[in-house]
């Protein structure tokens, strides 16, 4: 018990200390625990993350739109990857975590169960989902568990390239014909609130920010960090001459922050629980997948069974 609790003290110390713990330093079992919810929610939400920009891949409107594209996804899976290992560095086991997955009973990033109806959504998923990602996972890159931060600084370099083409694909819609410039704005209009809600709910209602936070896992709060997401997003669609889908956004000179109009947190509530527009489907796809993947598995074992045994 004494063990236990001067192990304990050392751990509070090097976290007030800004020391990175390591996979085979001493943890708190709920620190393990919450790092492991967390970051495997994480992966998952990247390899489910493929699927609404996949579905564009055969339609893209050039052959270099086609390669980007195609690009950006297929560095989508290496996040899921990368984050998958850093979890299994906490002792988790990667096939249980997908099995959960798979049957409904892991969450994953509320955003990807919107559908992409036309190719501005790939610019505006692109612009302000990876651009959502980046404010969110720059603060990660300084996260207490060292695996998972130093994941968090490869993955950053590239959401910054998957941030740029999607601004870039919108900027070009809105110097195009009107019919683009109606397709970029309804993009905008239809991604910019799930877009603020990849960040969670507000912080009173957060119940695992106050570990989080504690344990410099999470450095700034949920409310902190979607103002710091709209702080940098409204000057970047003002620039292209998008209009933001809210009445009550308003710059407060005081404060030098945005305001902002209210979140439909039962919409949010309604996404997480299983019941957003493309849950299904995305899960279906996510089961076809891993069905047909299972030959790869299969055939990799083999090998590894005959050349690393
Ligand atoms: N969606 O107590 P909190 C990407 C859940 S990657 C679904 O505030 P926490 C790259 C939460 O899990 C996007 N569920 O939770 C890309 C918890 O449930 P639980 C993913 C959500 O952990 C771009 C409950 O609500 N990024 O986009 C969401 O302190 C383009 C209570 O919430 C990350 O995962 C949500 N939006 O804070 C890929 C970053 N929000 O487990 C492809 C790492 C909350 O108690 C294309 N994660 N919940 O049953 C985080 O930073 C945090 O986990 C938060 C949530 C901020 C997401």
């Amino acid at each position: 018990m004494q063990d236990t609790l001067s192990k304990e003290q050392a751990f509070e110390d090097k976290i007030a200390r800004g020391q990175v713990i390591e996979p085979k330093d001493w943890m708190p079992e709920r620190y393990r625990k919450q790092l492991i919810r967390m970051m495997s929610q994480h992966a998952h939400s990247e390899v489910v993350g493929m699927l609404p920009e996949g579905n564009w891949i055969t339609r893209a409107p050039s052959l270099e739109r086609k390669l980007v594209l195609l690009a950006k996804v297929q560095d989508e899976a290496g996040h899921g990857l990368y984050i998958y290992s850093a979890t299994e560095t906490l002792g988790a086991d990667r096939k249980e975590l997908i099995d959960q997955l798979l049957a409904g009973k892991a969450k994953y990033s509320s955003i990807f169960n919107y559908p992409t109806t036309n190719w501005a959504d790939i610019g505006a998923i692109g612009w302000l989902v990876d651009g959502a990602a980046i404010v969110n996972q720059t603060a990660l890159a300084k996260c207490s568990y060292g695996p998972y931060s130093r994941a968090m600084l490869r993955i950053c370099k590239e959401e910054n390239f998957h941030n740029k083409q999607g601004y870039q694909i919108m900027a070009r819609m809105m110097r195009g014909t009107k019919q683009q410039q109606e397709m970029a704005q309804d993009a905008m209009n239809r991604w910019w609130w799930p877009a603020l809600m990849m960040f969670g709910p507000s912080d009173k209602n957060s119940p695992n920010s106050e570990d989080l936070m504690r344990w410099k896992v999470k450095l700034y709060s949920n409310d902190d960090l979607r103002q710091r997401f709209i702080d940098r997003t409204v000057p970047q669609a003002e620039a292209i001459g998008l209009t933001i889908p809210d009445k009550e956004l308003k710059w407060n000179d005081k404060t030098r922050h945005y305001e902002h109009g209210e979140i439909n947190w039962e919409e949010f509530n309604a996404v997480i629980s299983g019941n957003g527009p493309c849950n299904k489907q995305r899960m279906n796809q996510r089961i076809k997948a891993h069905e047909d993947g299972k030959w790869v598995r299969q055939a990799a074992e083999a090998y590894a069974a005959k050349h690393y045994n």
